[in-house]
């Protein structure tokens, strides 16, 4: 199997990370109103809603996923959280926990910053008010940017040295170098490409490292703007100020401790809650669902205030569409693999149940790779598409295309 997705929550201290972490997981990371709440990074699985492909076939009722779930054709598929500790102006410095978080973002694929637009917190995450956020994007970029850089620049005399001394392409030098962050050659290439007439690597001047660094940086590190807190009567001023200032980024308004207190009392019990909906019912909406239990006026007060400051307002907590909002930008395409492609059966796990596996591809992958990220190094034999169309090794996956492939091997073929 292939690497795994990773998504890193970043945000400066108290910015809702490790709450974003548990409205979206089953984990229950540390969450508190004080900085560095986190030291240690939390891993856990969240789900991407996608639209499954039994609906395509109205074959919803035989669907049952290995991993992740399908209700009535929403189905979620396993994705891997990472919530590291909060970051402070002047980390690359050592300041706060310093650089230990940035390299435990390595790893990450893409970012989602989490933005406290309540106001009420300051840079460092202490206690404030009419704090403006929009200062907050600005630095929190900046601070991987320094340590990217800074970590290049410390080597960069006896890397060029080297680079000279064997003649080695540009590419190779800087995946010698950036291959820390857990890029590819291929990734360091689209960096690289993005920059017109680059010059060979032992001319370049310090603003020539600076834009490759960012060029990097955009490649390595696609952002998600996940604006938090909005439940806050200060947000709305904020979220404005920041999607002006931003227009071009992608932004989700979230309000992480809605969702995850929503899905507490759906867990008991007390409401039935569709999440990534407007959707909450409680037993006086619906007095005849034996399973509802009625909820004290307290309870029943707060319900009604998160549906007028959040769920009518803004259509959903946010939580659900962040996730789809990251997957988007990395361009993911969920791709399910089948024995069967008629029957859609097999893929591992038995019965007559139907599309058990599913993985996220980036979409134009050939669909030769997406066999070699399942199956690892086998000879295929063949791959099929729906109706038993033969698909060729080169062909690309896209949304609704090339999507549902069996793939068939030689047996006992290894390369
Ligand atoms: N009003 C409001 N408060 C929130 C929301 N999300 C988180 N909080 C509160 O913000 C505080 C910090 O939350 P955490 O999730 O611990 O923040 P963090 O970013 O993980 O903080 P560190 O681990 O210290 O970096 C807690 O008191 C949360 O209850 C939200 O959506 N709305
Ligand atoms: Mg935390």
């Amino acid at each position: 199997m292939g690497r795994e997705i990773v998504i890193g929550l970043v945000g400066k201290p108290s910015s809702g990370k490790s709450t974003t972490l548990n409205s979206l997981t089953d984990a229950n990371a540390k969450v508190g109103a004080f900085p560095f709440t986190t030291i240690d990074p939390n891993k856990a699985t969240g789900y991407l809603e996608i639209d499954c492909a039994c609906k395509r076939f109205n074959l919803q009722d035989k669907c049952k996923p290995n991993y992740g779930f399908c209700r009535g054709g929403k189905r979620g598929v396993p994705i891997m959280l990472l919530d590291v500790a909060g970051l402070v102006p002047n980390a690359h410095l050592g300041r706060g926990l310093g650089n230990k978080f940035l390299s435990d973002l390595t790893e990450a694929d893409c970012l989602i910053h989490i933005v406290d637009v309540s106001g009420t917190t300051d840079a460092e995450g202490k206690t404030t008010r009419g704090y403006d956020p929009l200062n907050d994007i600005e630095w929190l970029q900046n601070e991987i940017f320094q340590w990217i850089l800074g970590n290049l620049k410390e080597r960069w005399g006896s890397v060029r040295r080297k680079h000279i001394g064997t003649k080695q392409t540009t590419l190779e030098t800087l995946r010698q170098q950036l291959g820390g962050y857990v890029a590819n050659t291929q990734k360091i290439a689209q960096a690289l490409d993005r920059i017109p007439n680059l010059p060979p690597l032992e001319d370049w001047d310090d603003e020539m490292l600076e834009r490759v660094v960012r060029a990097f940086m955009d490649v390595k590190f696609p952002t998600v703007l996940a604006l938090n807190k909005i439940d806050h009567p200060d947000a709305d001023k904020n979220v404005s100020k920041i999607i002006l200032k931003y227009p071009k980024s992608k932004a989700v308004l979230t309000s992480s401790i809605t969702e995850v207190f929503l899905r507490k009392l759906a867990a008991q019990n007390f409401i039935k809650y569709i999440p990534g909906t407007e959707f909450v019912d409680t037993k006086e909406d619906i007095p005849d669902d034996p399973n509802l239990k009625p909820m004290d006026e307290k309870l029943l007060n707060r319900i009604e205030s998160i549906r007028d400051l959040v769920l009518y307002r803004f259509g959903s907590t946010g939580v659900v569409q962040l996730l789809q909002a990251a997957a988007e930008l990395l361009q993911l395409v969920p791709v399910f693999p089948v024995r069967n492609i008629n029957s859609f059966g097999g893929g591992s796990g038995g019965g007559d149940a139907i599309f058990r596996d599913c993985i996220l591809v980036k979409r134009g992958t050939p669909v030769v790779s997406v066999a070699r990220k399942i199956m690892g190094d086998v000879t295929i034999a063949a791959i099929e598409g729906v109706g038993g169309m033969r698909v060729s090794e080169e062909d690309t996956v896209d949304i609704g295309k090339n999507d549902i492939l069996s793939f068939k091997v030689v047996p006992g073929g290894r390369n």
